[in-house]
């Protein structure tokens, strides 16, 4: 019985050498130490040893237990750490490689004035408002005090949908609007930004549809220089804080007195350049004193109140930021164009 565990210990300690899989580790255990094991055999003959025997022999029988238990457990162990290196090796990235291009958009040079003015605007304690494309004769024209035989009226001019209706052709319809909905609080400060519709050719400065930037300052006390303070802070930061505001005489219906609205040539400071065509001043838009009229249509008594509102071309202003030449790049979507913004 001495040989025969010998034997055994030396035969699975031999298989448990060759042996490279974790499941051929198991089926060992059972073979040899489970309880139908080859070791669990030899130990049930020990009845028939002499007693005398039994103590020398059962130790044998435990450490050729023991020693294939150890076995078992580093082989196992050496198996396990194998096969991890093997799936790493396996699974590796290369953190080096490069990564997949996506190519990225950039924000189309109008919104980002669009913006830009909205937060100018905002920062200063106006509101931004929104209202119709599709109006009604009345807040086009009537309530903006353009009589029935006014040119701006001229259906050359404008897109009617019916003898009412039509595509408005600037946003101050949205002026009376808030100002019917807000009166009598004081003060109105607000601004529009949106599209208007005129029936117009297409050329590098004109389309039938541009967006216009309008606001509307109403209060006790207002003056033409609140007007101009206003729009010096918007042109200093949107064109650079050494440019000046010019008010030339003008005329419009809703307006009175009217101005034509310059700002400085932010690139000769009104030396006259290229960009000003020489005359040292960039054209923005219009603006005034709000007409009595109007604001009596918006449900404000012009005894008690005044105001003033301007309207500039958002594109006009994008092409001057930029010195963009061509108002059609703007709506091209060619994106040689929109990406150097
Ligand atoms: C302009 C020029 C001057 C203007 C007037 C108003 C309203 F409704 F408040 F009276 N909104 N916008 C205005 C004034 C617009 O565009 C060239």
């Amino acid at each position: 019985m001495r040989e025969e565990l010998k034997r055994l210990k030396d035969e699975a300690l031999a298989a448990i050498e060759e042996t490279a899989t974790a499941a051929g580790l198991q089926d060992l255990r059972v073979r040899y130490l489970g309880k139908k094991g080859a070791l669990t055999g030899i130990l049930r003959g020990m009845g028939t040893v002499p007693a005398d025997e039994r103590p020398a022999l059962g130790q044998l029988a435990n450490e050729a237990r023991d020693a294939i238990e150890a076995r078992l457990t580093d082989r196992a162990a050496a198996l396990e750490s194998t096969e991890l290196d093997a799936r790493l090796g396996a699974e590796k990235v290369d953190l080096t490689l490069p990564g997949t291009w996506l190519p990225r958009g950039s924000e189309h040079p109008m919104s980002q004035v669009t913006e830009e003015v909205k937060a100018i605007f905002t920062n200063m304690g106006f509101q931004v408002v929104d209202g119709p494309e599709v109006e009604t004769d009345y807040y086009n024209f009537e309530a903006l005090n353009i009589p029935k035989d006014h040119p701006a009226r001229d259906t050359q001019d404008s897109f009617f949908i019916n003898p009412e209706i039509l595509l408005r052709t600037q946003t101050s319809p949205v002026q009376i609007r808030t100002m019917e909905k807000m009166t009598p609080r004081l003060p109105v400060r607000i601004i529009t930004i949106g599209r208007v519709y005129r029936r117009d050719e297409s050329d590098p400065t004109h389309g039938s549809v541009f967006h216009q930037l309008e606001g509307l300052v109403v209060d006790r006390g207002i003056t033409m220089g609140d007007l101009k303070g206003t729009l010096t802070l918007m042109a200093r930061s949107l064109f650079g804080e050494g440019v000046r505001i010019r008010l030339r005489p003008s005329y419009f219906p809703f307006t009175e007195p009217s101005a034509e609205t310059d700002v400085s040539c932010p690139v000769c400071d009104g030396a006259g350049c290229r960009v000003c065509k020489g005359s040292g001043w960039i054209e923005l838009g219009g603006s005034g004193m709000v007409h009595p009229r109007v604001l009596t249509a918006g449900g404000y008594d012009p005894e008690v109140v005044s105001g003033f509102a301007w309207g500039f071309g958002i594109e006009r202003m994008t092409m001057r930021k930029y010195g963009i030449e061509d108002l059609r790049h703007l709506y091209s979507n060619d994106v040689r164009f929109l990406r150097q913004f």
